[in-house]
This record gives C-alpha cells, structure tokens and sequence, in this order.
C-alpha cells in the first residue's frame, strides 16, 4: 500500500485522477484538497467530496478546500466546468454528502496529514503547486514526510500551453498560476516526477476515444467518464487552446503504472521573472527531476478502462 496525498484544482481530468485513485487496489489515499485554479473552490471541493461518496467504496476521508490565489487566473470559460461537474446526475442520487469538509484550510490540511503519517507520503499533485509552497513555509518539517511529488505541470518545449496577453507562451498552465510556488518547490530537495506537456501530448481527448467510452456506459465509471469529458472539446482537424488532453489522468495512471510510460532525468529551474514567469526550463547545474516524455497511448487507455470498470462492484 502506497499513502497519497492528492491536491487537485477541479477541472474534468483532476475530477477523473480522484475517481481513479479510488478505483487504485495499492493505493491508501490518506487526504484531498481542491484549489479553486481551474475551476471555482466550491464546486471543485463538492464534487470531490460527492466522488468519495458515491466511487470511494466506502474510503473514510475528508476533502480540504484551498484559499489560494493565482498570479494569473485561468480563463472563467474553463473554471465554469465545475458547476456542470457538480450537478451531474450520478454525483447526485442521494441529497446529502457525507464526506466531510475538512475544518482546515488545504494546505493546513496537508501539512498536518504529512505530519500524522508515520510512512512517507506520495503526492499526486494535478494543479497548481501553491498549497504545497505554503504547507512548507508553515510546517518545513512536512519535507523529510513527502517520499516524492507526481506533479502534473511544467514544460521543456519550446511552446507551453498559456495564451495570455501577459505570457511570453513558453509557459505550462499550473506553473503559470503561481510561478512563485512553482520555485519554491523546486528549490526543495524532495525528489520530482513531472508529467510535463512532452508526455501528454501524445494522450489528446479524440472522438474515438469519447466512443469507446459512450460505447462500454453500462458501465457508471465509464458512463462518469463519458459525461464529464462531454463538457471539454476534443481534439478534431486541427489544435486550439481549449483542445483538451489527458494531462491529469496520465499523471495519475503513471503514478500507478510506470510502465506506461518513458522517463529521463534532467536538470531544471523555474523562472519568475514576467514575461516567461512560470516557465520551467533546463540547466546544466539546475535541481533534477524525473521527466515523463513518451506514453504508451493504447495501454494508458486499457488501463483507464479497466480501473473505471471498477465501479461496477
Ligand atoms: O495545463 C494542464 C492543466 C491540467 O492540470 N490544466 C488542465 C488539466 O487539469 C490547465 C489547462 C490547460 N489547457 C486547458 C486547461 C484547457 N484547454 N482547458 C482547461 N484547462
Ligand atoms: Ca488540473
């Protein structure tokens, strides 16, 4: 059993990473939190909550909300999902939650959690980084706790994914929201896997997948899936900036199956400085991370359906 702490900011694919966790047979998840980034703060933490209720076969948790705010906000069109999330039909066969709201602040929430725990803690990190930045600046015993950080953020390529008026566009979504985060994490020593853009790109949303979906519904895992990436465009004649790609949940299956994808090391360092703020790049003397870069795409979608089938029991 692997513990696993999962900070998540309330898009589609962050909502799909928690409903896998909970499908995970090695995984004990010992705590969430939801950071309003890509998404508003109570529909992302009530929808987490309705998960665990609803998939979490019986998980005792309590789910953190996050008071976090950005240096650049995501665009409101993206962050509006999560009302549609939160008023799904199968999220919402019973009229009361029981997973509790935590009475802690996120990143409070993870540090007491981190200190609590006797073993070493994974965090599967699908957001922003800065409820991880403050728990440290609060508690900077927490980083002897964490055993590594799988953290879906950052980028090598020469083009990240932002396209602001503010933005030099080198820079990759979770970074760009709170690039000082972003440094001071990567200033620690706790040891970084990165599912960066390189690796995702290879896992866009495409009709065929959205098929295969629709196609299994009988199943309510994939029948959840299928109606949550309905609220996302798909990939179709050519890229725009809302085209939506697994990042997420590709982050969430390497965490559970490294075979699914290919690593290298490399040496970083996160810039702070406008117009690149939040751009993480390479440098020779700079802080190691393991950098996801390849997928195997057919046994990365395998692997989604079999854990969603899970729900069946
Ligand atoms: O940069 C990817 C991150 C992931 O954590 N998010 C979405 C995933 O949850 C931001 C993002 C980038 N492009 C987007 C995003 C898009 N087209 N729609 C919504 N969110
Ligand atoms: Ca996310």
């Amino acid at each position: 059993m692997e513990k696993v702490y999962f900070s998540h900011d309330g898009a589609v694919d962050d909502f799909i990473s928690l409903f896998l966790l909970l499908q995970m047979e090695n995984v004990e998840l010992i705590g969430v939190g939801a950071i309003g980034a890509d998404s508003y703060v109570e529909p992302a933490v009530s929808v987490s909550r309705k998960i665990i209720d609803r998939f979490g076969h019986g998980a005792q948790l309590e789910v953190a909300q996050s008071n976090s705010r950005p240096a650049h906000p995501f665009p409101k069109e993206w962050r509006l999902d999560s009302y549609s999330e939160n008023n799904l039909a199968i999220l919402n066969e019973q009229t009361a939650i029981k997973t509790p709201l935590a009475d802690k602040l996120a990143h409070e929430d993870l540090a007491d959690k981190l200190m609590q725990s006797t073993e070493p803690v994974t965090l599967v990190m699908t957001g922003p980084l800065s409820d991880l930045a403050r728990a440290l600046k609060l508690q900077p015993a927490i980083s002897t706790k964490i055993k590594r950080i799988v953290w879906m953020g950052g980028t090598f390529m020469e083009a990240g994914n932002v396209a602001e008026p503010d933005s030099d566009g080198t820079q990759e979504w979770n970074a760009f929201w709170d690039p000082e985060a972003t440094k001071i994490v990567f200033d620690t020593d706790i040891p970084i896997e990165m599912v960066a853009l390189e690796s995702t790109i290879n896992v866009p949303l495409t009709n065929s997948v959205r098929n295969s979906w629709a196609q299994q519904h009988e199943h309510v895992g994939l029948d959840f899936l299928a109606n949550s990436y309905a609220f996302v465009p798909e990939l179709n004649q050519f890229e725009t900036n809302s085209t939506y790609y697994l990042w997420d949940v590709l982050t969430t299956c390497y965490f559970y199956d490294a075979s699914l994808v290919q690593t290298k090391r490399v040496n970083c360092d996160v810039s702070i400085t406008a117009p690149s703020d939040g751009r993480t790049f390479l440098k020779e003397d700079g802080r190691p991370v393991t950098l996801v870069h390849d997928v195997d795409n057919a046994r990365f979608f395998q692997t989604i359906q079999k854990l969603a089938k899970r729900a069946d029991d």
